[in-house]
């Protein structure tokens, strides 16, 4: 059956994170960013976020060339088709190359919308099962090793399941060293965001005796082949986040041995369809998965807690409670951690509602367009 599509609204909202965000390659306070809206002529309501970030540091992707492929290229292509199940969107945006949190953010919106028009919670209609969803948190780098041990305390008092601590070079194996002096049985990962190249193999085997989960993307944003060279020397697994933007670059990964863990983020592979073919792969194939974050609002929050009920999802994600980023987030009620753990909704869709009050706080500017 047809989804019937009457109207897109891409709504421009700005939020400030309560506390700034560091890592490897810049600071992160204000966000800019996109919830998409695509109503139905039922009535029916689906949500989707762009996670794109202002300046191109974690990947090529902004929020204006986010806005520009949305309105040239991709909602053409909605308009033009019928749609009778999301799955078919990635297909039909796969003509055009990359630009995935563009497509994310649209196709989430499908996902959401056909999960309401069907009664069924986003969380089923992608063929999840958990009740709960395991929780860790990412830590920026902070200004000091005093400052980086509260802030751990703070989390691990707060029941969170892993710490994920960003390094970078200067701030990596002696910050760890000490981390690990306070806290000798926390699960801890570190996080390089690619600050690192295959030169520094001597410096990062130095991290095989910290007892580490995994070291996340150490080597190059668009790197396979050089992270494979480090994985075969090293105890630690490598988890790949910025490399992996398709199931195509995970077979090639793991053909490699380029890692032997995969972070999966909805709006880098270029949507929910690309994300669950990923997250099947790796089941198949025994790579351990788990749902990373792009400091969202609760829309995309949502989503990512939707995704992480599936199997796969064995290691605790990035998806912290809304209260860690947020004053006030844009979803009622918002996502709330307890004892490391989120309950997943129940109600149709992404499960929960849009704080409308909220969002007129937040909105700059909201475009209508008509099918
Ligand atoms: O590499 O996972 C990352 C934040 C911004 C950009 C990239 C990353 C991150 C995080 C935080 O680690 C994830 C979150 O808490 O949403
Ligand atoms: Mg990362």
């Amino acid at each position: 059956m047809t989804i019937p599509i009457k109207q897109l609204k891409i709504h421009k909202l700005n939020m400030r994170l309560k506390d700034p965000f560091t890592t490897s390659f810049g600071t992160f306070q204000d966000k800019e960013f996109f919830i998409t809206e695509l109503i139905d002529e039922d009535g029916n309501r689906g949500y989707g976020e762009s996670v794109a970030f202002s300046s191109p540091w974690y990947s090529e992707e902004t929020v204006k060339t986010n806005l520009h492929v949305m309105e040239d290229f991709l909602i053409p292509i909605l308009k033009d088709n019928q749609i009778n199940h999301p799955e078919q969107v990635s297909d039909l945006f796969h003509p055009i190359k990359r630009n995935n949190m563009a497509k994310s953010a649209l196709e989430g919106a499908v996902w959401d919308l056909y999960a309401k028009r069907e009664k069924l919670t986003l969380a089923a209609a992608l063929g999840g099962e958990r009740k709960q969803i395991d929780v860790g948190i990412s830590i920026g780098i902070q200004p000091t090793v005093d400052d980086l041990i509260q802030t751990i305390q703070h989390f691990v008092d707060a029941g969170y399941k892993r710490i994920k601590i960003k390094i970078k070079p200067g701030w990596d194996v002696e910050v760890l060293r000490e981390v690990r002096k306070h806290f000798p049985d926390t699960p801890i990962m570190a996080d390089a965001n690619s600050a690192y190249t295959i030169d520094d193999i001597e410096h990062l085997q130095k991290l095989d005796d910290l007892n580490l989960m995994m070291i996340e993307q150490p080597l190059e944003h668009d790197d396979i082949v050089d992270h494979a060279k480090l994985q075969a020397v090293m105890k630690t697994p490598i988890c790949l986040d910025e490399s992996i933007h398709s199931l195509e670059d995970t077979r090639k990964a793991y053909e490699l041995g380029s890692c032997k863990i995969i972070n999966i983020k909805i709006g880098r592979v270029g949507g929910l369809t690309e994300a669950k073919r990923i997250h099947d792969f790796c089941m198949d194939k025994g790579i351990d998965v788990w749902c990373g974050g792009m400091l969202e609002a609760g829309v995309g929050r949502a989503h990512n807690v939707a995704l992480t009920t599936l199997a796969q999802f064995v290691l605790p994600g990035d998806t912290a409670g809304s209260s860690r980023y947020w004053e006030r987030d844009i979803i009622k009620p918002e996502v709330v951690v307890e004892n490391g753990l989120i309950n997943v909704p129940d109600q149709p869709g992404i499960g929960y509602d849009i704080d409308e009050e909220a969002m007129d706080e937040f909105t700059e500017w909201t475009r209508v367009y008509h099918f």
